[in-house]
């Protein structure tokens, strides 16, 4: 279990300064909350030390405050070590920007996403096409430490700055028939080079979905940042889902559309190919991909000299918050 209290952390665990670092940076950002109560303003999520020769995205002026004010969630946040921020920004999956880890980086450079819209329909009181801003300034952003496990068997640990999607739903109330909720990608090939290409294996738009109980789960993050910014193009700005117990392919990037269904949508990795990627797509380490095993990963950094191969965990180390979800289903089943 690595959400916990900090004071709950085992001696045994506070070995490697960077683990130190964190945790310290935890008691900063409490101090930093108590001073924001007092001064009225301060940046609660102190600077990260990111590498200088690399690019940082500030994000739209109406964002910058959001950003600022951002507290770190303690409770909700891993402690292990964070994956140093070229990782986050240059090993990316993003198949709108080509199928290469590298592409996305290197092609997502000049997407454009301010001004964004978000369509948001189907079953729920206030249908409507919003602006970014509009759906994100009515919340309070909090940054959270998650793991994030990819089906490709890596896995990284990244500083998100969002809002929990349950906040989102509230704001334009699901009614009692939405038992799904979809999320679609732009679809844009002029702005998309990877839905350009001719050997594209995806059909687009890209879609996800999760039931409504995992929608509303408080693990489940919209994020709007990364590392103390806006979130890189890469890395699916200016809005994407991050759903910390299911493999990557589940939280979306770059999202225009949130549908509210009664019934369950197609979503498109399991239209690709349903017999490796199901709907669910729970990290699960007993239920292999049909290719290769699901019960270890390499947590990056990683290399050839040290591969840091490291066991995978029941619904990627997150069981207490999100098991009972899945009480009585076979997840051999609905994997
Ligand atoms: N629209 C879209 N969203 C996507 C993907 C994609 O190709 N297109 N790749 C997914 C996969 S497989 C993973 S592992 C994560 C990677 O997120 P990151 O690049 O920010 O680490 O994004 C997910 N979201
Ligand atoms: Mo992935």
């Amino acid at each position: 279990m690595l959400i916990k209290k900090a004071d709950k952390i085992k001696p045994s665990e506070i070995t490697s300064e960077s683990v130190y670092l964190n945790r310290r940076r935890f008691m900063q950002g409490l101090a930093g909350t108590a001073a924001l109560i007092a001064a009225g303003s301060a940046r609660a999520i102190p600077e990260y030390d990111l590498d200088s020769d690399l690019p940082r995205y500030p994000g739209p002026d109406w964002l910058q405050g959001l950003l600022r004010a951002s507290e770190p969630n303690a409770a909700f946040s891993s402690q292990e070590d964070l994956a140093p921020y070229h990782s986050v920004i240059s090993h990316n999956n993003f198949y709108e920007f080509g199928t290469g880890k590298k592409d996305p980086a290197k092609n997502a450079q000049n997407f454009n996403t301010d001004p964004w819209k978000v369509e948001i329909s189907g079953e729920v009181d206030k249908p409507g096409v919003y602006n970014l801003e509009d759906i994100v300034k009515p919340h309070r952003l909090e940054e959270r430490i998650y793991r994030l496990r990819c089906v490709e068997a890596w896995s990284m640990v990244i500083p998100w700055i969002g809002l929990p999607l349950s906040q989102l739903l509230k704001q334009v109330g699901p009614n009692s028939k939405a038992k799904y909720v979809e999320f679609t990608t732009l679809q844009d090939p002029q702005r998309m080079p990877g839905q350009r290409s001719l050997f594209s294996s995806l059909d687009w738009p890209y879609v996800e979905a999760l039931r409504i109980d995992e929608a509303m789960n408080p693990l489940t993050l919209l994020a709007v940042g990364v590392y103390g910014n806006a979130l890189p193009p890469q890395n699916g700005a200016p809005l994407r889902l991050v759903v910390p117990w299911k493999y990557g392919f589940k939280s979306i990037k770059s999202i225009v559309r949130i549908r509210l269904l009664e019934e369950m949508p197609k979503v498109t990795w399991n239209e690709t190919a349903p017999r490796e990627y199901g709907f669910y797509a729970n990290v699960n380490p007993a239920v292999n991909h049909p290719r290769w095993s699901q019960a270890t990963e390499r947590r990056l950094p990683s290399s050839l000299f040290n591969p840091n191969v490291i066991d995978t965990r029941m619904f990627n180390g997150y069981a207490d918050e999100v098991a009972h979800l899945y009480a009585g289903m076979d997840l051999k089943k609905w994997f």
